[in-house]
C-alpha cells in the first residue's frame, strides 16, 4: 500500500446524500490521518496525555482510554509508565477501529493493555489513577454525559484524574463563528477543500455535539470534580484536568 492509501478523503467528492458518520471500516483506515489533519494540537495533547500519565498514575491501579480509536493515548500513556505495575484498559465500542489499536499495542510492545470492545457506558471503572477521555464525551447524547462522569468519578481514587477533551462550542455567536473559522481555516492548511470541510461537517451535524467551556466545568463540578482545569486550547478543542 502506498501512503496515499491511508490519507483521508473520505468526503473528498460531492455526494448527493450524506450520512452520519460512523466509526466503520473506512473511517479506521484513515483515521490517524484524518485526526492529525483535523484536530489542531492533536499530537501534543497525546504526547502530554503520557506525560500526565507518568505524574499521576499510582502502581497497582488501572489506567483507562475511553473511546480509545487506534490507541494513541494508550500508547502515550504506556510509554511513560512502562516501569510501574499499572493496567492499561482502552475501551472502543468501534470493532474495526480496536482491532487496530490492538496491532499499536504489540507493535510498542505494550504487553499489559486490556482492549475491550464495548460501550463506554457499559464499562466497569475501578481503581483508576488516570482516566482519558480524548474526544469521546462529545459523541455521547446530551443526557448521558453526566452519568458516564459520575461513574468515572465513582470509580476514580481519590488522588486520581480525569483527562477530558472536547470540541467546544463558543461562549457566544461571535466567539462560536470565530473559533469554526480559525479551525477551517486550519483545515485547509492541511490540504481539505471546502467541499470535502463542508460534506464532513454535515455528516458529524447530529452525532457529535460540542458544548462551551462552561457546561464543560459545571457538569464536571456537579459530577463530584473538585477541581476542573482547563490545560489546553488550540481554537475549539480544548483539554480539561479534573480532580477529585
Ligand atoms: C484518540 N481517543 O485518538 N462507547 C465506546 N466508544 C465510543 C462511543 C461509545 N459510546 N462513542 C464513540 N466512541 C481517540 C480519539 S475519536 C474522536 C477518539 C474523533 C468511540 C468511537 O468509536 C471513536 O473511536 C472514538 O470514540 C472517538 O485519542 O473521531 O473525533
Amino acid at each position: 500500500m502506498s501512503n496515499s492509501d491511508f490519507r483521508d478523503q473520505l468526503y473528498a467528492r460531492r455526494q448527493d446524500r450524506i450520512d452520519s458518520f460512523t466509526f466503520d471500516e473506512r473511517v479506521a483506515a484513515v483515521f490517524s490521518d484524518m485526526i492529525s489533519r483535523s484536530v489542531p494540537g492533536y499530537a501534543s495533547i497525546i504526547g502530554m496525555i503520557g506525560i500526565m500519565a507518568r505524574k499521576h498514575a499510582l502502581a497497582g491501579s488501572n489506567l483507562y482510554d475511553l473511546g480509545c480509536s487506534l490507541g494513541a493515548a494508550t500508547v502515550s500513556m504506556g510509554r511513560e509508565i512502562a516501569d510501574r505495575d499499572c493496567r492499561l484498559i482502552a475501551v472502543d465500542n468501534a470493532q474495526a477501529m480496536l482491532q487496530k489499536a490492538g496491532e499499536q499495542f504489540s507493535l510498542h510492545d505494550l504487553p499489559s493493555v486490556e482492549a475491550v470492545c464495548s460501550d463506554i457506558r457499559d464499562v466497569d471503572i475501578s481503581n483508576a489513577s488516570v482516566v482519558v477521555l480524548n474526544f469521546t464525551l462529545q459523541f455521547l447524547a446530551l443526557d448521558e454525559r453526566l452519568p458516564l462522569l459520575q461513574k468515572i468519578r465513582a470509580g476514580m481514587l481519590d488522588e486520581g484524574v480525569l483527562i477530558l477533551s472536547e470540541k467546544i462550542a463558543g461562549e457566544d455567536e461571535q466567539e462560536d463563528a470565530l473559533l469554526v473559522e480559525l479551525h477551517h481555516a486550519f483545515k485547509r492548511a492541511n490540504g481539505y477543500t471546502d467541499l470535502e470541510i463542508s460534506q464532513k461537517r454535515a455528516a458529524l451535524e447530529e452525532v457529535l455535539v460540542p458544548e462551551t467551556i462552561a457546561m464543560h466545568k459545571r457538569r464536571l463540578h456537579e459530577a463530584g470534580f473538585k477541581r476542573v482545569d482547563l490545560w489546553f486550547q488550540c481554537f475549539n478543542f480544548v483539554s480539561f484536568i479534573a480532580r477529585p
